[in-house]
């Protein structure tokens, strides 16, 4: 019989309520043995109603607090479940943990409830891995995103997909029965649209993904260029707060600040950078030096000059670093008139007045997000599920090209196919992945 598991799901330290949970078929007994309320006789005990008791630390020493009970299979992991609802506290929540473990129960491992609701198939794999980007999400995109594979979206699509694989194996078994050549043709052409269609549906997932990196993580923008041009002033006027330092002293900045911002649902992290200049201060040419690798490391870069006086030779040189990278001209201080040339690729600012701002942040989105997210459709967050929705293409362009003749050859594929997209709930995943996906979990989810 498999253990009862429990473990506190709410995150350690003080709140208001935490929360114990157990999980198995000796949860009930467990708890039977520990919380007492005049309402309640635990053989006639009714799941999903919250109970108000004690809960027994010592034979002196009780504890107020709300009890559950769902019974299996209508709980998160399947199985009989019981949780309390206590008051938050380090010490408490922990010695509840004790006494349940006292008491018969194991502690349970990172991710270990998930993992039973995925073995009882409460949820398929891809949903247990967005489980994991919700908690994690840190830009609305992000959320949104899991939230829909979360829901099952891509589970329906995926066994969707499966099922015309399924018919398109019927047919090939019915042409093996009918060996006659027009019919193997006819049965081909039919196979080939299928497949076609399965290849643009993989296809359309694939490229709302391409952004994954900037949905996951967002982007990163440096704010580079010579000293006193106003980077600071245009990361203090891109966040509304007064962050970074600003003087008219020229090398203010010395160490980089980075602090992030959301802009239709993708994380802007700007990274304001110490300004580019020889220098004998030791302090200041690290600072420089770390500026120089933002420019290589920054899916796009802010060179910002002071379009109120002449190009500096310094303000060229940071301008030759930036060759072969993605950056915009930022012409900062508009407010103070206008006498370097016009640039390609520019837009005129005014950090002090908080001039075009708003323009500047949609040009950032533009020339970075040049495949355009919509978050309605489904986009796939996750590494291992897009690497596998690219395997199933490359499996798909073999089956297309023209080179496969013999009927077999294509039902292997599509065989392989099939499996292959099994991969992303979890139908014929091994163990050992299945292992590693689960032990991303916090504890007690
Ligand atoms: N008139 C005007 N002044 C500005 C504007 N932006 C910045 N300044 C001024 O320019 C000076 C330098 O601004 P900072 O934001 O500190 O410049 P920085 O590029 O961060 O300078 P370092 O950190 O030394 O590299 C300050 O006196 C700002 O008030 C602007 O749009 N218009
Ligand atoms: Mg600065």
């Amino acid at each position: 019989m498999e253990k009862t598991i429990a473990s506190i799901s709410t995150p350690l330290g003080r709140g208001a309520i935490a929360i114990i949970r157990m999980s198995g078929s000796a949860s009930l007994s467990i708890a039977e043995k520990l919380f007492y309320s005049t309402k309640l006789q635990f053989k006639n005990i009714i799941p999903r109603f919250l109970y108000l008791g004690d809960f027994y630390l010592d034979e002196n020493v009780k504890e107020k607090c709300l009890m559950v009970y769902f019974k299996g299979p209508n709980s998160y992991t399947g199985e009989d479940m019981v949780e309390f609802q206590v008051h938050g506290g380090t010490l408490l929540t922990q010695k509840i943990l004790e006494k349940l473990i006292e008491n018969g129960a194991s502690l349970a491992g990172p991710g270990e409830f998930s993992r039973r609701a995925f073995e009882n198939e409460k949820i398929s794999l891809d949903e247990a891995e967005s489980i994991i980007g919700e908690i994690n999400a840190e830009s609305e995109g992000e959320l949104n995103a899991s939230l829909a594979v979360a829901g099952g979206k891509l589970k329906q699509e995926v066994v969707k997909i499966q099922n015309s694989l399924t018919d398109a194996l019927a047919e090939i078994e019915a042409t093996l029965d009918y060996p006659e050549e027009d019919f193997e043709i006819e049965v081909k052409e039919k196979i080939f649209a299928n497949i076609k269609e399965v290849k643009d549906k993989i296809s359309a997932i694939v490229n709302q993904s391409k952004n994954l990196k900037y949905i996951n993580y967002g982007i990163n923008v440096g704010i580079v260029g010579s000293p006193n041009v106003g980077k600071s002033s245009l990361l203090n006027a891109i966040l509304g707060v007064e962050r970074a330092i600003v003087t008219d002293i020229e090398g203010t900045t010395r160490d980089s600040i980075t602090e992030s911002m959301d802009y239709n649902g993708i994380k802007l992290n700007f990274i304001d950078t110490a300004g580019i200049r020889n220098t004998v201060d030791k302090v200041e040419q690290i600072g420089v030096e770390k500026s120089k690798e933002y420019i290589k490391s920054s899916d796009i870069v802010l060179y910002v000059i002071d379009g109120s006086s002449p190009l500096s030779e310094e303000d060229k040189e940071v301008l030759d670093l930036l060759q072969g990278q993605n950056y915009i001209v930022v012409v900062n201080k508009s407010d103070k008139g206008r006498v370097v040339p016009v640039f390609n690729n520019e837009i005129e600012i005014s950090a002090l007045q908080k001039f075009n701002i708003d323009n500047l942040l949609k040009l950032i989105y533009n020339k970075v997000i040049t495949e355009e997210i919509d978050f309605n459709k489904l986009v796939v967050t996750n590494e291992r599920q897009v690497a596998i929705l690219k395997e199933a293409l490359e499996i798909i362009n073999q089956i297309l090209s023209n080179k496969i003749e013999s009927m077999d050859i294509i039902s292997m594929l599509i065989k392989s196919l099939w499996q292959s997209l099994g991969k992303i709930t979890g139908q014929c995943e091994n163990e050992r992945i299945i292992d590693v996906i689960f032990s991303k979990f916090c504890l007690g989810k």
